[in-house]
């Protein structure tokens, strides 16, 4: 057994879900490989002492350059607002360090295409965190795409809704309301949430050729949580767009964090010439299946509950009809990389992947500004 000696860049949400995933994938997944949490970094001493505490870290660094110094290190997973993610991975692909990075990858494609640079200079194995391809039912709709059974492709559609920001006394920036600062985020619900639909929608459908968006900032100044003055803000409040796909069909995405009544939906349906599947987060367990060959009497959507030890992931958790949940999407993206590491096989979405969501969501936001059409 070879130890993966972890060392994690910060303590949000993510370094929760990251760190929970370590911890869970060698109990149900077997690897040559098994995730010690090594150390925890975080600059406020004192806020990172009780998450190391809690989930097992063995030490805490307070600079991330110390962190990269250490032989002790063998991977580092940055957790920080997007601002940090380049010069972070940059610095830890010099070192050797195999990196699994938050997403979205960077602030921008330019920014992307340097972390892309330097961990394939480095040859240092890298992953991004898009953790619903890893949701068993998102798999299984990946299998069904490639197996063909839902024939030509017309139409791609998804959204990702949220409701958190409508009240205009929410600031931005500080550690919690980083993501509505555009210094420390790069763009709004494009690289947040949509960034999650488009990763799912190239991996099952294939590329975006070209986009044309709109997208509205609703509240227009907050009070910066750093300075405590009200300040513009320059984040995308939403974002629709549509876009052709490679193969023809046509997409159509929506995101928002002001759809009142919607803490975190994201959905998403494919509809093909002889079927159609469609996801739902709220009940991520479950694929919603639409054949048209089936018998014209019983013919209709079929809603398969994703639990049986043949369907992806499931045969390492319960027994057929016991479900998992959003948590279990980190813990298989560590299996799997678990895994890349014992075959040599690179762990998908790569840094490289990554960049075309990345160039995607340029397009997008170039083309609100512009109120055009963009070739990605
Ligand atoms: C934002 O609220 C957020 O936490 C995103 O940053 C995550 O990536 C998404 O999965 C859930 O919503």
């Amino acid at each position: 057994m070879k130890e993966l000696r972890i060392g994690m860049i910060g303590y949000g949400f993510m370094g929760k879900t990251h760190s929970n995933a370590y911890v869970q994938a060698p109990n149900f997944f077997q690897s040559e490989h098994k995730p010690v949490l090594k150390a925890l970094c975080a600059r406020n001493l004192e806020k990172a002492k009780p998450f190391a505490e809690n989930w097992g870290y063995e030490s805490i660094e307070t600079d991330w350059r110390a962190l990269l110094k250490r032989d002790d290190i063998d991977a580092v997973d940055i957790c920080t607002p997007n601002n940090l993610h380049k010069e972070i991975a940059i610095e830890a692909a010099k070192a050797g360090k195999m990196i699994l990075c938050e997403k979205p990858l960077a602030m921008n494609t330019a920014e992307g295409e340097e972390m892309v640079a330097a961990v394939e200079k480095a040859g240092v194995p890298n992953m991004v965190w898009y953790n619903y391809r890893r949701v068993p039912a998102v798999s299984l709709a990946k299998q069904i795409l490639d197996s063909g059974k839902l024939g030509r492709i017309f139409h791609y559609r998804a959204n990702f809704l949220q409701d958190w920001t409508i009240n205009a006394d929410v600031p931005q920036g500080g550690a919690a309301t980083w993501r509505l600062d555009v210094d420390a985020a790069g763009s709004g619900v494009t690289g947040d949430l949509l960034a999650h639909c488009i990763d799912t929608a190239l991996w099952l459908n294939g590329s975006i050729t070209d986009v044309t968006a709109m997208t509205e900032t609703f509240v227009k100044e907050r009070m910066h949580a750093e300075t405590g003055k009200k300040t513009p803000v320059e984040i995308d409040d939403a974002c629709s767009f549509l876009c052709h796909f490679k193969n023809g069909s046509l997409g159509l995405f929506e995101s928002t964090r002001y759809a009142r009544g919607h803490k975190a939906l994201y959905t998403f349906e494919i509809n093909g010439e002889n079927a159609s599947i469609r996801w739902d987060l709220h009940d991520l367990h479950r694929l919603e299946y639409f054949d048209h060959a089936d018998e014209s009497i019983v013919r209709g959507w079929r809603s398969i509950h994703v639990s049986d030890g043949d369907q992806p992931y499931m045969g390492n958790w319960w027994v057929p009809g016991l479900q998992i949940g959003y948590e279990h999407s980190f813990t298989h993206q560590v299996a799997d990389f678990l895994k890349s590491l014992d075959t040599g096989e690179p762990a998908h979405p790569s840094f490289r992947d990554a960049l075309e969501t990345q160039r995607v969501c340029d397009a997008v936001l170039t083309s609100a500004k512009k109120r055009s059409w963009e070739n990605v």
